[in-house]
């Protein structure tokens, strides 16, 4: 018997209990919109052991790491069977990412990754590498996930190996475990990251949003919020591909955008997180916005608050790829709370508290960004000059 290798396995254990069940704590003031949570919910040490180390004392005597996970990150979301589901994209040390189940049955702490995770069957093109899974609880009854399959571009001249394309992949599942690979989307774009397949059929199709792009990184003439129909899932095709919601010179969305979860459905309107990525001279800065489409006609945005959501603050803006704030992934509770589930600089996962009232609110009366600095004044003057008007009021009803 080996003690270091038996105190080690302990010692390995408690840390990860310790991680695992540490309670989670709102922050005190927030912004009025949402409450962010102080520790992340789910994180690389998050991963059980069982993935990363040989537990077998004669193969593994110094029990040393076996399988390295570098990042968990950019998570799906849905409730199921009453449980807050994350479908995580775990990034492994090789820089591979995969897809696993974590959850939690409060929604902000406690998550724990399924035993196994996502075996993705392959279509007869594999996937060099699986990102950002998007979940969609679909009214046909099944629930899909859409995600990025990156392989290597076929045209790229050897000395280049950065060079990909990236696809929506889709597969569909009925209990997370066991899922069924569809064909990737076609559309008529050379590159497509950020798709999300709408909950509804729109005139008897299945309604995709797209972001179009001509680089693997840059999105050159693409880079938008599209949106398309298709007749079929198993073999789904966006022929007629609309933006409607486009980059913007001097926006947060100046050098692209993309949708983030599939859109929450509100008395007033769909209501959509998206991410905003401008260039700055220390590289690219993502950070969330909203926005509302029309019931009726869900290419219509009818609000699009000014400016962003949420921002990377303090930590959450360190890490593999810095000054990032990502999500595609979020949860309508029954009683009208929204966990917002977003990943700080491709490493972490976090939590934000807000509800559907809140954030209607704040979609539908948050001013617009007017695209010039004095306009900016002037919506500060209105609502100081309004905060002035009902303090007048207030002191003529109660001098
Ligand atoms: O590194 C930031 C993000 O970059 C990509 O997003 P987009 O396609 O909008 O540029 C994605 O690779 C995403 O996973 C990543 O978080």
């Amino acid at each position: 018997m080996n003690t270091n290798f038996v105190m080690r396995l302990q010692a390995l254990k408690k840390a990860h209990s310790a991680l695992t069940e540490l309670p989670n704590k709102k922050e005190d003031l927030g912004n009025g919109v949402y409450e962010r949570y102080a520790n992340p919910v789910l994180t690389a040490a998050h991963a059980p052991i069982e993935w990363k180390y040989d537990l077998n004392e004669d193969s593994n005597p110094y029990l040393m790491e076996r399988f390295g996970i570098n990042a968990v990150f950019n998570a799906g979301a849905m409730k199921f069977d009453g449980k807050y589901i994350l479908v995580a994209r775990v990034e492994g040390a090789d820089r591979k990412s995969f897809f696993a189940v974590a959850e939690s049955s409060n929604g902000i702490d406690n998550f724990r990754f399924w035993p196994y995770p996502v075996l993705l069957p392959q279509t007869e093109e594999p996937d060099t590498n699986v990102y950002d899974m998007r979940l969609t609880k679909h009214e046909d009854g099944w629930i899909y996930g859409l995600f990025c399959t990156e392989r290597r571009d076929p045209s790229a001249p050897g000395h280049d190996q950065a060079m990909a394309i990236a696809k929506c992949g889709i597969a569909r599942t009925k209990d997370l475990i066991n899922w069924e690979r569809l064909a990737d989307l076609q559309t008529s774009s050379p590159q497509q990251r950020n798709v999300v397949l709408h909950p509804e059929f729109v005139d008897g199709k299945y309604a995709f949003y797209t972001r179009p792009q001509d680089g693997f990184i840059d999105a050159g003439t693409g880079g938008g919020i599209g949106f398309g129909l298709s007749s079929s899932i198993e073999k789904a095709f966006v022929q007629n591909e609309v933006i409607i919601h486009n980059k913007t010179y001097h926006t947060i969305y100046e050098a692209k955008n993309g949708l983030g979860p599939a859109p929450i459905k509100t008395e007033k309107g769909w209501l959509h997180l998206a991410h905003g990525v401008r260039n700055t001279a220390a590289g690219l800065r993502y950070v969330l916005y909203m926005f509302m489409t029309d019931l009726a006609d869900i290419t219509k945005v009818t609000h699009l608050p000014g400016g962003y959501f949420l921002a990377p603050e303090g930590s959450e803006r360190i890490g593999d790829v810095s000054n990032v704030v990502f999500s595609n992934g979020w949860i309508a509770d029954d009683d009208g709370s929204v966990y917002i589930y977003y990943a700080s600089s491709d490493t972490r996962m976090h939590v934000a508290l807000s509800s559907v009232d809140r954030l209607v609110d704040y979609v539908v009366n948050t001013p617009q960004d007017l695209l010039h600095s004095v306009k900016s004044v002037e919506a500060i003057y209105s609502i100081v000059n309004n905060n002035k008007k009902a303090e007048a009021k207030e002191l003529t009803l109660n001098p």
